[in-house]
Formats: structure tokens, C-alpha cells, sequence
């Protein structure tokens, strides 16, 4: 087998068992489910001890999602979350895995396992090298890992052939110094995981607001009248998010859900951490399920929209005409552009009735005070950053931004991938950073853009890049086009992971391959100062420390920060100006420099003992807004004009409860009934029911993308309520149909939640 084959998930089936999907999450299921999953991996004395600690004042940031913790009081049994007691479960495995490992299993048979198999083989316990030819890793020290980046770095042509990814659970001191490191190389190829996230919410509100972020706090969710929560699946990827739901309708707000899938999480949550209300049946959360069809959304608004304007029209107290004339840019733009579009139009594009059109429309004309959250159902499409424009207008026509209980809340996903960026993660960082970077270390940073996660992958497709190295991810198979992207790693002279856990990106090598094993964020990190605390920022632009609280899994293994500054001092030698191995025994001198460095950090030593941590200035969250005009920005967009063929479906690619992003914790489901089994397309019943199919039918998947054709075989289908036309399948399993040149327009995002497919039985 070659890279390319190690690419290839199993199309192997499990033991598909279907159930009713659930209609109300969390709730005591939830806890004996997060001690099944730390019990199986953890001692339990550990796992208690663990989860006490987890985004506790003073322990450590769960490893999970970037949800905001309270500022206030904290709940006495840990700030934690089913899903994030998985997340620490998985980095606290006993089983460690090195030398012995890697001799007995060649990298052929590893490839052969599914991705579960794959990461429960144990945590990664020291350096391994794959050397040209080789069949199976062996171990390597870390100076002779160190020397053999440095050989293929300052072998290269020029800088840019270098791609140095970052996934987003890297802390912010690991991150400034990799950045700092990768500029001082002299290349900006940094693409990250936001490239495929949450990159089109950066875009749309660094246009419209002046800020890539979002504008609201904790307690701007709590006192909210409406929470509009768009393509977001809550119960599953933020679950912590659902206490703060739960209040904003203890306080009287309304939450309106739009999805294509009824998600359990949406509908009702019982919160675990309180007792009572177990007993009491829990809290209904949506006030409205509208089931929006896939890609709908921008129909949806602007419906809204129209409507909104026709009563300002006869009343004149619909719309905010203070704010809007002192904060504002482009209304009357805005307004013509509407014009041109038909209600009826609008409302059967998103495929919603007038029935659910008119009971979100009541709610949103008789409240001011509006929140939209938002996640991958919206930033995944090819009109992404339209999807987040459109709810942009929405919240300036109300003047619902900048004030208590209202404005922008994108729910970003790995716990520091906003941090990541603050700290300068971005291949096309603004011009003002890049002097602050010279002001300070003395060398000229390029400002050209550099390669984002596509550009990257075609570049390597290309052979125009030859080096790659990921700090944390699953790069191959997090991306999109799977086969695409294994010969593009497959091009490489040398490609190099910073990992935790085993998973297939340590398959899917270059000529020569290296697996660089580091502490993980429940791990103390040992250095000559004593033991470092780290920081991170949250999706609410909160910046809070974290500390490991257990004994590294194994003593060859080193921190993150630690790997940068290795890499760093052997591949630039006399060249830097930068002492990289003081950074490396005190990380308050690291940030010392972000300080310098980066806006809104003063005095961040001192600031970051705060247990709460601390804000970072924010804009739009006082109503200054950083755009060209001055003003928060209205913007003209178009409805989607793509077509369906016949027999076509849109699919969307979607997480199982079970899985973080490639990590898979189980083969279950939950909430959506499914069991035992992750090769499962949800499909409507009449679309079923046209095509000739059968509940559990094994079927093929088929993309066609500018005459090109790609395969996905073996999906059992669950007939399920999702819109006509609409289907959904789980992520990574399906990447292989995610062509590599569908994305969204401005900031490229793989269109990982629309893609044409038709579907045979097998
Ligand atoms: N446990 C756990 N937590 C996680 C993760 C994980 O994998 N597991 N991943 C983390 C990461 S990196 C991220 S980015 C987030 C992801 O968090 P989410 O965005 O919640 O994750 P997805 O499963 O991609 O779900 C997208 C949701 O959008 C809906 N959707 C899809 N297309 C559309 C559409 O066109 N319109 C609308 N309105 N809805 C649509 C889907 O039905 C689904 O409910 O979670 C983070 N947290
Ligand atoms: N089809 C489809 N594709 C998608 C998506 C989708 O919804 N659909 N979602 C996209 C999104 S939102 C994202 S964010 C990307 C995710 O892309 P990535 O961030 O690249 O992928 P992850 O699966 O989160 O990476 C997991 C690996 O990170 C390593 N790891 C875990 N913790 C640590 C740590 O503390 N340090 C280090 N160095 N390594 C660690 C482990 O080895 C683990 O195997 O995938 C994207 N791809
Ligand atoms: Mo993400």
C-alpha cells in the first residue's frame, strides 16, 4: 500500500442499530454515559479528580470546545460537560504507545483499522522517525528530530515551499512562538484549522463590524429577549453551552432553532449538574423548530427581512432609525437591493412553511434584543459568508448590537482556535501585527499572504511545496477530498506531526515522515522556572490560564511549546535574533513579548492571575466599529443560485455525538437514535420512498463536480426528519465527495455541508 491507500477508511460495516431519535438531551444519561467513557480509560479516582479540575479557577481548560466558563460562581462539581469529560478521557488514556508499538505494527496494518481502532491504540510516548522506503516508524531522538527538519528546511528552494499548519486546541504561548518562528523563516504558509471552520464568520464581521469575532458575553445570553441558534448542534458540541440557554429562558427569553435536523439538544435539555430539575423533566429550550432546508438560510433572512421592512413601511416603529443613522453605513443600498426580491421567492427557497415563517417573524418584530449563534451549518457553504452578512442586517436594522443581550456569537469550535489567531495564526495577517513583529524582534516578516488550508493542499498536489508540518490536527483526513489531499501529503520530502494520539495523518506520509509526541493540556509541564501555566482564549474572547494537573504519560515526551522552540533554534541557528531556549524555561517571558506584540495583552502576566481571566477589547461590543466607513456596515447579498439536478441530493456532512472532529470516542449517536455504526446516511422518507429505497438499504455515494466524479461506498440509510432533497452523512467518512475546488467565496472554506450527490444501491 502507499500513502495514498492509507488514506482509505474501512467501508466495513459494525452493527447498525436504529432507535427514536431523542427529543431531549443531557440529563443523567449524560453523566453515566461521560463515567462509561473515563471509567473504560481512566483509573476513576483520576477521572473525579480530573473532572473537578476541568475549567475550574485555577485548572485546567477542558480540552473540548472554546464555550466561555462563567465569569462568577462556578458549579462545585466541575464546569464540565458529557463530551468534554470524553475529551480529557481520551488525552488521560493509560495505554501508551512507542517503540515496541510501532515495531510490531507495520504502518500497512495500522491503516487497516478504523479511525477508532486507530486513536484507542494509546497515547503517543516518544519521537518516531518513517525513513524513505521504510515500512514501519522507529524511534528517533529529539535532537535528531529536531536536526532532520532543520536538514529538510534549509534544503528548500525557498521558504514558501514550507506549509506549517496549526490545529486549534494549541495554547497561545505555542502558537505566538510558531508563528514567530515561521515568519522569521520567512514564509506566511499558515494555514489553520479556521480555514475549514469559522474562517467565513472572521470574514463577514471583520466587513460588517470591524471585528473577526464575535460581540456577545455569557451574560449577554443569559439576558437575552430572542437566541436565534443557526446550524448549530449544541447538545453535542458545546453542551455547556445548554446552562446558558436554559437561563436566558429562566429569564423570560425566547430561543428560536433553525436546522434541518430537530436536533435533541435544540429541543430540550435537562441540566445534569442540578439535580431537581432531572427529576422535573428538564427545560424546553426552542420556542420555534424551524426546519430549514440545507443551504436555506440566506432565503430564510431575507425573508424576514422583507417582511420586517414592509411593516416598518406601515408603522414606522419596526426598525431601529437612531442606530441605524449614527452607526450605520449602506442602509439605503440595502434597502434598494431587497427590493428586487420576492417574499414568496424567498420563503419557498428556504424551504420553510408560512406557518413557522410567521411565528419566527412575530418573534423577531416584537423584540429588540436579539442574539444569533451560529456554527458549521452556516460557514460550510459556498455562500458562507452571505449566510452571516444576511444575519448581520438583521441585527443593525434592529440596532441589536453593542448593548445588553444582544449582537454576534459565532460558537467556534476547538477550544483555543480564536486564541490561535489573536496570537497571529493567519497567513494573512494585517500589515499593523507584522510591524509590531518587526518593531520587536528587528527582522522584516513577509507581508504577502501565504498559503491557507486549500492553497496548501494544492500546492503539495502541485509539488510546488515539499515540507509540511502540523502543530496538532488530522490534517489528511480533516480536509477535504481525501484522495486529493493523500497525494498532495504524498508529494512531500518530509511531513511532521505534533500530536497527542495516534491517528491517520501519521499514515499518510511524505518520503519521510516524523510523529513528535507532546503533553497534552491536562499534562503538568515541567520546565526549568518550575511548572508553566498556559493560556487560552474563549469563542467569547475571554483569555484565562490553564494548568495540567497530572503527570505526563511518559518522560520522553516534551510541550508544545517546547517542539516550537526546538524546531526553531536547530533550523535557524545564527540566523535568529531570538533566544528561543529562554522562552522555553519561562513561559512568562513569551508572554511578555505577546504583550508587546499583540493589542489588547497589557500586562498580561499580572492580568492572567486573575482566576477569571480577562477581556480583550472588542468593538463592536461598544458600538466602535472598525471598518473602512467608521460604521457597522449593511451588505447586499444574493440568494445561492445553485440547481439541483434530478435525482440529485445536498448533503451535508455533519459530527456523530461521539466524535471529536476525526477523534472518534464511540460508534453511538445518541440523541439521533443511532448505534453501533457510523456509515449511515440520514435520508427524507418520500426521497426514499421516490428512489425505490428501504430503511437500512446499503447504497453508494457518488459526487459529480465540474465533470469530475468521486466515490463513497457502503452507507446504510435512516430515514429521518431532514427536508426533502436534503441528506446527511458524518464527517470524515465522506470527505472523499468534498471536491478540493468547492468553496465558499472570500475566505475558501471547504463546502463540507452542500454537496451534490446521487446515490445507488449497492
Ligand atoms: N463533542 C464535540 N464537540 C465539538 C466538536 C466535535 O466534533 N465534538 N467539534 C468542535 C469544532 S472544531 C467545531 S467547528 C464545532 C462544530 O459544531 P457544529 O457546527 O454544531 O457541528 P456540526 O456537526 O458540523 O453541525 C452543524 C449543524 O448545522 C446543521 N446544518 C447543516 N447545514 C445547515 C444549513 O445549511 N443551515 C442550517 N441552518 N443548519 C445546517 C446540522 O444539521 C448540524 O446540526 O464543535 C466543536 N465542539
Ligand atoms: N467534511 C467535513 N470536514 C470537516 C468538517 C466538517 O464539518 N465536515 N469540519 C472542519 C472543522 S470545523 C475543523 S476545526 C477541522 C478539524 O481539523 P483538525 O483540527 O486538523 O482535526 P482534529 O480531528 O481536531 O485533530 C485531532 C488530532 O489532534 C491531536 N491533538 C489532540 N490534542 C492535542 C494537543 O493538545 N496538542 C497537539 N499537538 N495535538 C493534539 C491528536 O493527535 C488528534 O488525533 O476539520 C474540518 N473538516
Ligand atoms: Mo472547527
Amino acid at each position: 500500500m502507499n500513502s495514498k491507500e492509507h488514506a482509505k477508511i474501512t467501508e466495513e460495516f459494525s452493527d447498525l442499530e436504529v432507535k427514536k431519535p431523542m427529543t431531549n438531551s443531557a440529563g443523567l444519561k449524560a453523566i453515566f454515559s461521560s463515567v462509561a467513557q473515563a471509567a473504560k480509560y481512566m483509573k476513576p479516582l483520576e477521572a473525579v479528580k480530573l473532572s473537578l479540575k476541568l475549567n475550574q479557577k485555577g485548572g485546567f481548560d477542558c480540552p473540548g470546545c472554546a464555550w466561555a466558563d462563567p465569569d462568577g460562581k462556578r458549579s462545585s462539581i466541575g464546569e464540565y460537560c458529557e463530551n468534554g469529560i470524553k475529551a480529557i478521557a481520551e488525552e488521560a488514556q493509560k495505554d501508551t504507545i512507542g517503540a515496541s508499538f510501532f515495531e510490531k505494527y507495520a504502518l500497512d496494518e495500522l491503516a487497516t483499522w478504523n479511525d477508532f481502532e486507530i486513536g484507542k491504540a494509546g497515547r503517543l510516548a516518544e519521537p518516531m522517525v518513517l525513513e524513505e522506503g521504510a515500512t514501519h516508524y522507529k524511534p528517533i531522538s529529539w535532537v535528531d528530530a529536531f536536526n532532520k527538519i532543520s536538514k529538510h528546511l534549509n534544503a528548500l528552494e525557498s521558504p514558501d515551499e514550507a506549509i506549517f499548519y496549526t490545529s486549534g486546541r494549541t495554547t497561545n504561548e505555542a502558537a505566538f512562538l510558531y508563528q514567530l518562528f515561521v515568519r522569521e523563516f520567512g514564509t506566511t504558509n499558515l494555514p489553520d484549522c479556521s480555514n475549514m471552520c469559522h474562517e467565513a464568520s472572521g470574514s463577514a464581521l471583520s466587513e460588517t463590524l470591524g471585528i473577526g469575532k464575535g460581540s456577545v458575553t455569557l451574560n449577554d445570553l443569559h439576558k437575552a429577549d430572542v437566541l436565534m441558534i443557526i446550524g448549530q448542534n449544541p447538545a453535542t458540541n458545546h453542551p455547556r453551552m445548554l446552562s446558558a440557554l436554559e437561563k436566558c429562558k429562566k429569564n423570560g427569553g425566547k430561543i428560536i432553532a433553525i436546522n434541518p435536523l430537530p436536533e435533541a439538544g435544540l429541543m430540550k435539555f435537562t441540566n445534569p449538574q442540578k439535580p431537581l430539575k432531572m427529576l422535573t423533566g428538564g427545560t424546553k429550550l426552542a420556542d420555534v423548530y424551524v426546519p430549514v432546508r440545507i443551504n436555506g438560510d440566506v432565503a430564510f433572512t431575507k425573508a424576514l427581512l422583507i417582511k420586517l421592512l414592509e411593516k416598518e413601511t406601515e408603522t414606522g416603529n419596526v426598525t431601529d432609525k437612531e442606530f441605524i443613522k449614527t452607526y450605520t453605513h449602506g442602509y439605503e443600498d440595502f434597502v434598494k437591493d431587497l427590493e428586487q426580491y420576492n417574499f414568496e421567492e424567498c420563503l419557498k427557497a428556504s424551504g420553510v412553511s408560512r406557518e413557522i415563517f410567521d411565528e419566527v417573524f412575530e418573534i423577531i418584530l416584537n423584540n429588540d434584543n436579539i442574539i444569533t449563534c451560529w456554527a458549521m451549518g452556516l460557514t460550510q457553504h459556498k455562500n458562507a459568508v452571505d449566510n452571516i452578512r444576511e444575519l448581520v442586517n438583521l441585527l443593525l436594522l434592529k440596532g441589536s448590537i453593542g448593548k445588553m443581550g444582544a449582537g454576534t456569537c459565532p460558537v467556534r469550535g476547538h477550544s483555543n482556535v480564536q486564541g490561535d489567531r489573536t496570537v497571529g495564526i493567519w497567513d494573512a495577517a494585517p500589515q499593523a501585527f507584522l510591524d509590531k513583529i518587526e518593531e520587536k524582534y528587528g527582522f522584516k516578516p513577509k507581508s504577502e499572504p501565504g498559503y491557507a488550508v486549500l492553497e496548501s493542499i494544492k500546492a503539495m498536489h502541485e509539488k510546488k511545496a515539499k515540507v509540511f508540518i502540523g502543530l496538532g490536527g488530522n490534517f489528511s483526513i480533516a480536509a477535504p477530498d481525501t484522495n486529493y489531499t493523500a497525494q498532495a501529503m504524498a508529494n512531500c520530502n518530509l511531513t511532521v506531526h505534533v500530536s497527542t494520539k495516534l491517528n491517520r495523518s501519521h499514515l499518510v506520509t511524505g518520503k519521510e515522515a516524523l510523529i513528535l509526541p507532546c503533553l497534552g493540556r491536562s499534562e503538568k509541564d515541567y520546565q526549568k522556572s518550575g511548572v508553566q501555566t498556559l493560556s487560552v482564549e474563549s469563542s467569547m474572547g475571554v483569555v484565562s490560564s490553564t494548568k495540567g494537573v497530572k503527570e505526563p504519560c511518559s518522560d520522553k515526551i516534551i510541550s508544545e511549546v517546547a517542539v516550537v522552540c526546538g524546531m526553531a533554534y536547530e533550523t535557524l541557528k545564527d540566523r535568529t535574533k531570538i533566544d528561543w531556549l529562554a522562552y522555553q524555561d519561562d513561559y512568562d517571558l513569551v508572554r511578555d513579548d505577546i504583550e508587546e506584540v499583540v493589542t489588547g495583552f497589557e500586562a498580561f502576566n499580572k492580568r492572567l492571575q486573575n482566576p477569571s481571566g480577562f477581556y480583550l477589547p472588542n468593538g463592536a461590543r461598544i458600538r466602535k466599529f472598525n471598518t473602512k466607513s467608521g460604521k457597522a456596515e449593511f451588505s447586499k447579498n444574493k440568494l445561492p443560485d445553485w440547481k439541483l439536478k434530478k435525482d440529485e441530493l445536498i448533503m451535508m456532512t455533519i459530527r456523530s455525538h461521539d466524535q471529536f472532529n476525526t477523534t472518534i470516542y464511540g460508534m453511538n449517536d445518541r440523541y439521533r437514535g443511532i448505534f453501533n455504526e457510523r456509515r449511515v446516511i440520514f435520508m427524507n422518507r418520500e426521497d426514499m420512498k421516490s428512489r425505490g429505497l428501504e430503511e437500512q438499504q446499503v447504497i453508494h455515494l457518488k459526487s459529480e463536480y465540474d465533470g469530475e466524479i468521486r466515490e463513497a461506498h457502503n452507507f446504510k440509510i435512516v430515514g429521518y426528519d431532514i427536508p426533502k432533497d436534503c441528506c446527511a452523512t458524518y464527517f470524515p467518512e465522506t470527505n472523499v465527495l468534498v471536491p478540493i475546488d468547492s468553496y465558499a467565496h472570500t475566505c475558501k472554506t471547504p463546502t463540507s455541508k452542500s454537496i451534490k450527490i446521487t446515490v445507488t444501491p449497492a
